[in-house]
């Protein structure tokens, strides 16, 4: 199969961005009538390294769900377009890993395989994040790990994956790639492109007996990234991470880890009545252990008041730029003290822009 031909109007839209914001970027007129016969003639077009990466920057900057879009022009492109092979997309995928996490000062990347294009469907990765911990389903409901991953680790499995003899909550997944050659392939990341962080409580001492850890750089494979109609289904991207995202959601979650009632136990709260707080107060005790084990194991990580003072600072730029900026109220608002910050006192403009960033529903999670 592959795909349907590219929308002419959608790609003319693009190159006019690309050129009112890159006014060095030649003549308008030659590259339309370019991009005109190369649609007409074999349904799509392929975008100039300039054309990609731009685009890439752009997606970023209008995903309206993001809260770390400041710095969307500091995203490192790879132009990864002529990779086919699952092998080789599975190779690029752990040297993505590598760059991006340069030892704990994560670096935003995002690698970009090829595009859908008629005649030829693109490689997919089948992995939400490049980096997730297993979720094994005891079938009693109770699942060891995180739930989230039960469907995909189940799938993993049943085609083949070996967990480890002694399985634990924190099991990193394979990378499954697919292609139309060869199907979908399995492959074991490297230990050494993983990086980790146990965590551990600035004054609880018991906290780092939990054994809890997370992985140090988010890494997003299953969204796809369109620029000017053309569809790049495989493009894993990464920034670092905002602490409320493992310790407030991740870790907390009822359908994840569940860890609140944990932790206030631990922590002696009266857990037989809800407005004694234990709730909130084992929220934050869990979220003050993520930022004080990445800070301390050196590894990049924001909090959600200093990103929400950080976005609101980009949505003035972009407002001064003459340029709309698409938000979602309800992901921009933190998990936490949602008020104390001030992205949580304003209304936003929601309007879709393009490049932007898909969710395709057709991969198995
Ligand atoms: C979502 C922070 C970099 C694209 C989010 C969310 C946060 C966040 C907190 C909400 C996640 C959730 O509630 O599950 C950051 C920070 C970054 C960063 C601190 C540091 C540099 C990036 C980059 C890209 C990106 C580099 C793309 C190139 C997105 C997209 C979503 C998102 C598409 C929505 C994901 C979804 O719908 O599931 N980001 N981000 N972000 N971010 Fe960023
Ligand atoms: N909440 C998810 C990650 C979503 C994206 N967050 C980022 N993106 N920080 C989680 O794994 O907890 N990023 O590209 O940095």
């Amino acid at each position: 199969s592959g795909a349907d031909p590219v929308d002419l109007a959608e790609a003319e839209e693009f190159l006019r961005l690309f050129h009112t914001e890159n006014r060095d970027a030649g003549s308008l007129r030659q590259r339309l009538d370019r991009v005109r016969y190369e649609v007409e003639t074999v349904g799509t077009y392929r975008h100039t390294p300039r054309e990609l990466a731009f685009g890439a920057k752009v997606a970023w900057r209008n995903s309206a769900r993001c809260i770390g879009r400041l710095y969307w022009r500091s995203l490192k492109v790879r132009d990864l377009r002529d990779v086919h092979g699952a092998a080789e997309v599975a190779a690029h995928c752990v040297e993505h890993l590598r760059m991006a996490t340069n030892r704990g000062k994560i670096r935003p990347v995002i690698s970009v395989f090829p595009p859908e294009v008629p005649g030829r469907p693109a490689p997919r990765i089948w992995n939400e994040q490049l980096i997730r911990y297993a979720g094994y389903d005891g079938g009693d409901g109770a699942v060891l790990g995180d739930p989230r991953a039960a469907r995909f680790t189940a799938a993993v499995a049943n085609a083949g994956w070996q967990p480890p003899a002694r399985r634990s909550a924190f099991d990193v997944l394979p990378l499954v790639v697919e292609t139309a050659e060869e199907g979908p392939r399995m492959f074991a990341l490297p230990a050494d492109a993983v990086l980790e962080v146990p965590l551990a409580h600035p004054d609880l001492p018991w906290f780092a007996e939990l054994g809890l850890r997370w992985h140090a750089v988010p890494v997003i494979s299953h969204m796809r990234l369109s620029i000017g109609g053309v569809s790049y289904p495989a493009a894993p991207f990464n920034g670092w991470y905002m602490g409320t995202e493992i310790g407030a959601r991740n870790l907390a979650d009822p359908d994840r880890y569940d860890l609140v009632p944990v932790v206030a136990e631990r922590l002696g709260l009266d857990t037989s009545r809800e407005d004694s707080l234990w709730r909130d107060r084992a929220l934050v005790e869990l979220t003050r252990a993520v930022h004080h084990s990445y800070r301390r194991a050196g590894v990049t990580i924001t909090d959600h008041h200093t990103e929400s003072h950080r976005f609101l600072t980009h949505l003035a730029k972009e407002e001064a730029a003459g340029r709309r900026c698409p938000v979602d109220w309800s992901w921009i608002v933190p998990p936490m003290s949602g008020a104390q910050t001030p992205v949580f006192h304003r209304y936003y403009d929601s309007t879709p822009q393009r490049p932007d960033f898909f969710l395709d529903d057709d991969a198995v999670r």
